[in-house]
Parts: structure tokens; C-alpha cells; sequence
């Protein structure tokens, strides 16, 4: 394929890209070439703005100075480390400056390369933490229906997308599920938390009751289910998740890696709910997109029953190449000073209500049957084509995307996550952006 843009190269075939419509990309190809603060440059010139903070990553919106440099002086300083019996100071730092914004009681940080790894890694020290305290029986996880906990064996497991699932066999055994909450005859048009569906918790009771206590090592949820169409909680659900799993002796793990580093108007969504979670799974936006890398926090009762026996016996048996990196580390403690000094983990709180306000506005608008919002997260479900679901959205985001707005659909559903620096005018051309895509879709 030839293309007269000397950016663009003339041959797409050898990248099988991720989720992505591979064929349908590579007859129209949809490139950025660079990015800074809130937009995007296009490989033909146009400016986009970022409605979605890359894939809900760039919090503090892109290149921004503090990191670019941290990153490039810590390539010429200190490169690569060996991860496994070898550190060096920035992953403690990093960690220790984590521990100082989380949730108080989650005190240790295990580092991974993704969100997806960090999710793998949360389960295995669930597992593992049972065997140590001498429940070995206590092998089961629970996930939840529409959950996404990326694409790795466990993580698809305790997922809950059929597509992610159907094609990969039998997947982790033990695992099951609880329902998923949403409920557009109930909660249709909710600001904030919907009102309707706290018994849902219930049915880990009924979970529980079925396989018997002794036999379930953790719960697994997302605060706020991103990628299958930001699914807000019903008020006191994830409360009544934390009772019953506290009084059966069930790890409860919070997948934040969307609703982690200030997504919600709080560093994390176990701050916004006030619940805190056993384990916290975090990516994204702990380096602000820009290198790869996620972490997990556990509480220090899982840290301490692992730190027996001989000391020179290695404790947990797991870890990655690139467990704190050191670019990596400094990327994060870069984006971390970022996020101070500019208040942002919080920012999402201030402009919620302007955001809530401009997303309801849509209300009325055609094909629009859901609007919902949660601090700096909003949807918009539309109603699916008859016979053609995920078209009509598809073709809002081909509409938004030529007039210059990155949204990022889900089945029918568009869902929006702008950098947490977006200005109050921004957010009005979005949704202006948004709305005018709607009225000329079919
Ligand atoms: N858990 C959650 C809750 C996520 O949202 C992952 C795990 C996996 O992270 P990695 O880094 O392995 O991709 C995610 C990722 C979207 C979208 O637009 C969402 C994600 C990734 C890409 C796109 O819905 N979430
Ligand atoms: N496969 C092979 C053959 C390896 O040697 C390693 C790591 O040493 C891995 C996979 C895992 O790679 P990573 O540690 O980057 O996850």
C-alpha cells in the first residue's frame, strides 16, 4: 500500500494490531504522529483533541517536560538493572511515593509491565497468601459478568467478555462469576451513582453458599468497569462486597487500572468509595501512559505471612525482566511530582460537575438512550442498529475522529476519560464535538 505521506510508512501488513479491525485499518489508516498536552498531531497535519487520555493512560495529558526529561536522563544515567536479586534506589523510591498516596494499609508494591500483568500478578499473591497462612483449599476466584481484567489467562478468566473468553478453551478452573450491575430500565440517565442494584452484591452470598467459604480465595472487580462501557456501581455495592468478603475471610482485589491516579476526582477509587480493597491492581496512568508499567499493592498482613522461613529463600516465586525497570521507575516518579504539583489526582473532583452538566446535555440527542458520568469518566449508550450492533457507535467515532475529537467506543456505547488538565472549554468542545457527530450519523 502506497501512501505520499513520508511519515506513514508504505507497508502495514506486518503489525497485526491489537484490537483492532485489522483489514478495515490498513485500507484507511488512522495515524498520530505526535502529541502534546491535549491533542494530538495526525500523519496528515490535523489537530485531535484527546477526549480519552490515550487509552484512559495520560492522565497529565502528553509530553509534558518532567517526564520526557526523567526519562531520557535516566536512559544515559542507569538503563537496565537485573530485576531479580539486584535493585537499585528509583524502584523503593517509586514505591514509597506509591504507598504515600494509596489507600492507608497498602503498604507493599509489587512492580509488573502492564495492566494485564498486574492482574495475573494480584491473583497468583491471592493464591499463594491462602497457601502460606496454611487454606491451601482456598483456590477459587470470583470475577464479575462484563468485567475486564486484561487479556492474559487469569485476567480472562475472572473476565467477564465473552468475545475475550470464547475462543481460549477451558481458561483458569474454579473460577465463577457474579452478575454484572447495569441496568438501563432501572438506573437510565443516573448522575453519578445509580441508585438501584446494592443487592446485587448479595450474590456473592449466593456464591459463597455454594462453594462453601474455605474454598474461595478472592474477589476480583473493577471499582467502576471501564472497558466494557464505564459501569458505575449502585451505591453501597462495593461496600456490601467489602463486608461479605471481609466476613468470609475472601481477599477482596480492586482492579484500578483505570480508576487508579485520579481518574475518579480521587488518587483511587477505593478513596472515592471509601473501601478499601486487600489488593490493589494499578498500570496506566502510574507513568502517564508513557512507558509501560504497572504495580500491585497488597496490605502488609499478605507482605508479612510470606516473610518466613530462612531468609535467604526467596519468598514469592515470581516477577518479570522488567519488574522497576529503571526508566520506567523514573517515568513514574516523574508523573507522580506531575500529579503533585498540579493537584490533578484531585482536579477530576473540581471539574466533575462542569463534566456531568456538559455530558447530560446530550441527553435528547439522537440514538442516545444512557448518558452516565463518575468524575472524569463519562458514556454515552446509543441504541445498536437493528441487526448491527457496535456500527452506530463505530461510525460516531469514525465522524468524531474526522472532525478532530478521540472518543473510544465499546459495543454501542462511547466512552470518554479526557486528560485530567482538560479546561472547562475543552470539555465544551468535546461534547460539542460529540453531539454534532450524533445528529449526522445514522
Ligand atoms: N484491568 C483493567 C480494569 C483495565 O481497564 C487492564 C486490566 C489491562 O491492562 P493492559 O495494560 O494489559 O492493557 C485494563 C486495560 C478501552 C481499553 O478503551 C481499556 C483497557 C485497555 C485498552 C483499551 O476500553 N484497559
Ligand atoms: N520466555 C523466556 C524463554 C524467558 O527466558 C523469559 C524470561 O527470562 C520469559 C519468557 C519471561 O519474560 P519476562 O520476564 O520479560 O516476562
Amino acid at each position: 500500500m502506497s501512501n505520499s505521506n513520508a511519515v506513514v510508512p508504505n507497508d502495514l501488513s506486518a503489525f497485526w494490531m491489537p484490537f483492532t479491525a485489522n483489514r478495515q485499518f490498513k485500507k484507511s489508516p488512522r495515524m498520530f504522529v505526535a502529541a502534546k498536552d491535549m491533542h494530538y498531531t495526525t500523519s496528515d497535519g490535523r489537530q485531535v483533541l484527546d477526549g480519552t487520555a490515550g487509552l484512559w493512560c495520560v492522565n497529565a495529558g502528553h509530553a509534558r517536560p518532567r517526564i520526557v526529561e526523567a526519562i531520557a536522563k535516566q536512559a544515559a544515567e542507569l538503563d537496565y538493572a537485573p530485576a531479580f536479586q539486584m535493585g537499585h534506589p528509583k524502584a523503593f523510591e517509586l514505591a514509597n511515593r506509591i504507598v504515600d498516596i494509596a489507600p492507608k494499609g497498602l503498604d507493599h508494591v509489587l512492580f509488573t509491565n502492564s495492566g494485564s500483568e498486574s492482574v495475573e500478578t494480584a491473583l497468583k499473591v491471592a493464591l499463594a497468601y491462602h497457601r502460606v497462612k496454611g487454606e491451601g483449599a482456598r483456590s477459587r476466584l470470583i470475577g464479575r459478568e462484563r468485567g475486564y481484567h486484561g487479556v492474559n489467562f487469569g485476567g480472562i478468566s475472572v473476565g467477564g467478555i465473552v468475545t475475550n473468553r470464547k475462543m481460549f478453551g477451558s481458561l483458569l478452573t474454579g473460577v465463577d462469576h457474579m452478575p454484572h450491575t447495569h441496568n438501563l430500565a432501572r438506573n437510565a440517565f443516573s448522575k453519578g451513582l445509580p441508585e438501584h442494584g446494592v443487592d446485587l452484591a448479595d450474590e456473592l452470598e449466593r456464591i459463597v453458599t455454594l462453594h462453601d467459604a474455605s474454598t474461595i480465595a478472592a474477589v476480583i472487580v473493577e471499582p467502576v468497569a471501564g472497558s466494557t462501557g464505564v459501569l458505575i456501581p449502585p451505591a453501597g455495592y462495593l461496600q456490601r462486597l467489602r463486608d461479605i468478603t471481609k466476613k468470609h475471610g475472601i481477599l477482596l482485589i480492586f482492579d484500578e487500572v483505570i480508576t487508579g491516579f485520579g481518574r475518579l476526582g480521587t488518587p483511587f477509587g477505593a478513596d472515592y468509595f471509601g473501601v478499601t480493597p486487600d489488593i490493589m491492581v494499578t498500570a496506566k496512568g502510574l507513568t502517564n501512559g508513557v512507558i509501560p508499567m504497572g504495580a500491585v499493592l497488597v496490605s502488609s498482613e499478605i507482605h508479612d505471612a510470606f516473610m518466613q522461613g530462612p531468609e535467604h529463600v526467596i519468598e514469592f516465586f515470581h516477577g518479570y525482566t522488567y519488574s522497576g525497570n529503571p526508566i520506567a521507575s523514573a517515568a513514574g516518579l516523574a508523573t507522580l511530582e506531575t500529579y503533585k504539583e498540579e493537584g490533578l489526582l484531585t482536579r477530576g473532583a473540581e471539574l466533575a460537575p462542569v463534566w456531568q452538566d456538559a455530558l447530560h446535555s446530550l441527553k435528547g440527542e439522537p440514538h442516545v438512550i444512557d448518558v452516565r458520568n463518575i468524575g472524569l469518566v463519562g458514556a454515552i449508550e446509543l441504541e445498536p442498529i437493528a441487526g448491527q450492533p457496535t456500527k452506530r457507535a463505530f461510525s460516531a467515532f469514525l465522524k468524531c475522529f474526522e472532525d478532530g475529537y478521540l472518543i473510544r467506543t465499546t459495543g454501542d456505547i462511547i466512552a470518554m476519560s479526557p486528560p485530567l488538565i482538560v479546561s472547562e472549554a475543552q470539555i465544551g468542545e468535546l461534547i460539542d464535538g460529540v453531539r454534532a457527530a450524533l445528529r449526522s450519523i445514522e
